[in-house]
């Protein structure tokens, strides 16, 4: 098996048995045609990947090969004959800025011989890097052999064709045991991945009837939302400047109220390919199946990225829920650094949303209005109860008192008197339930 699969191993960076997972250092190329190539070059350097050069190519995408084909062979003679001291020495990778046919790929690498990533096998590796958990990663190797089964099919399809020199018969049977090896895995590990979701499904379901009710974070990775989730549940969770910190989703109580949950999860990014983000549907639901989301954008983003992100994030969330009503609140984050919230809060308000709340978990500004902001779309207006003296042979006012608390979270308290947010259904038990002892003020 050892020479199929290490001609596998560089085509279209497909790589079997334990992938790499460290990339730190590597040098890359990287090749682009329209659009802003900045996004991909950042989720190149989170991952440690230093891109050496870029190649830029006018006009349309080759279905072929994305570059024209001379043009891709220049690059793949640059690579293989750069000596030391040429700057493109040690180049083993070449990034292409667009999501790319299994085709593409396959004759991509053809020409340059190194390493091929499009901008999903990009994300796919810096998911892998950063899968922390059993289920993160369970997830993450579903999408990885997904894409790879495609690039397979595409490398058989080619040899069929006669459109590749391959590596003979015994090459393709390889390739074709590869396969069924593959799809066998993904059988077996999407057996896992729906006992994880169905054990994610029952938690939910007890928190629900304990009472509790959950505030999802979304937004675009980096947005803020572990911190934010750090600043109100106290909770230690992964905070990093680096794009998709956040794989997972966690569970946190909120530190005011423990029967508020916050449920912090993996962030949005441009044009996620959706079987990309479907492996991650379980993950994610959990933050969206919530009694309020609050969708996370930085202020310090420019007008035209808060405008961009928030819409792609707002039609994510929306096509994710199986709520019709989601009740969504925008939030404006990291107000310390400098960003123009005027500018930003009318670009919220010129997309029909309701006015946003701004934030810093850095320096705490705005969090007191947060908590409030948070409770009362959970709870609606704070309510004020009165418990009367006992006489005797009664229960006493402090039992009354006790379950009052259990009941919501009481912010004043004067002697028999107490304001609370809590939930009507619940209330108007606990008061029919009194024997007239416990009013409404
Ligand atoms: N100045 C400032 N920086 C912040 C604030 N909140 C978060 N950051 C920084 O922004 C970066 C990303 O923060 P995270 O909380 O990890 O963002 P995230 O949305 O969870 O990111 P992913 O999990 O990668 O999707 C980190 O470097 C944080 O320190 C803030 O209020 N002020
Ligand atoms: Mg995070």
């Amino acid at each position: 098996m050892d020479e199929p699969i290490q001609v596998l191993a560089g085509t279209g960076g497909v790589a079997l048995g334990e992938a790499r997972t460290n990339h730190e250092g590597r040098k890359a190329i990287l090749l682009h045609r329209e659009g802003n190539p900045s996004e991909l070059i950042a989720l190149a350097e989170t991952m440690g990947i230093e891109i050496i050069d870029t190649q830029y190519q006018k006009g349309i995408d080759d279905p072929r090969t994305y570059f024209g084909k001379g043009r891709l062979q220049d690059v793949g003679d640059e690579i293989s004959s750069a000596v030391e001291g040429h700057p493109w020495h040690g180049v083993d990778l070449v990034i292409i800025h667009s999501n790319a046919s299994p085709r593409q790929l396959v004759n991509i690498h053809a020409s340059v011989q190194v390493e091929v990533w499009d901008r999903v096998r990009l994300l796919l590796s810096l998911f892998i890097s950063h899968a922390g958990s059993v289920e993160a990663r369970t997830q993450v190797r579903i999408a990885q052999l997904q894409a790879d089964r495609t690039v397979l099919r595409e490398l058989v399809n080619q040899q069929t064709t006669g459109e590749r020199a391959g590596f003979g018969a015994g090459g393709k049977q390889a390739i074709q045991g590869v396969l069924t090896t593959v799809s066998r895995e993904l059988t077996q590990l999407k057996k896992k991945q729906q006992k994880y979701a169905s054990a994610r499904k029952e938690r939910r379901r007890q928190r629900v009837r304990g009472g509790a009710r959950t505030v999802g974070l979304a937004g675009y990775t980096n947005a803020g939302k572990s911190s934010l989730f750090l600043a109100l549940s106290g909770k230690e969770v992964l905070v990093e400047d680096k794009l998709f910190s956040t794989l997972e989703t966690t569970v946190g109580r909120m530190e005011m109220s423990p029967r508020v949950l916050l449920v912090d999860t993996i962030g949005f990014i441009d044009e996620l390919p959706s079987d990309l983000l479907d492996a991650f549907h379980a993950t994610l639901d959990e933050a969206l199946q919530c009694d309020l989301l609050l969708l996370l954008v930085d202020s310090s983003d420019e007008a035209s990225e808060i405008e961009r992100k928030l819409s792609t994030s707002r039609r994510e969330v929306l096509d994710r829920s199986e709520d019709g009503n989601l009740s969504i609140k925008v939030v404006l984050t990291k107000s310390d650094t400098g960003g123009d919230i005027e500018v930003a809060q009318e670009v919220v308000s010129s997309m029909g949303m309701s006015e946003a709340m701004v934030v810093s978990s850095h320096n705490e500004q705005g969090l007191d209005e947060l908590r409030e902001e948070i409770m009362y779309s959970l709870y609606g207006p704070k309510t004020t109860l009165i418990v009367s003296e006992e006489k005797p042979g009664q229960r006493s006012a402090e039992a009354y008192i006790s379950q009052i608390y259990d009941l919501g979270i009481v912010t004043e308290k004067n002697d028999l008197e107490l304001t609370l947010w809590c939930g009507q259904a619940e209330l108007q038990r606990l008061i029919a339930k009194s024997d007239g002892r416990i009013s409404i003020k």
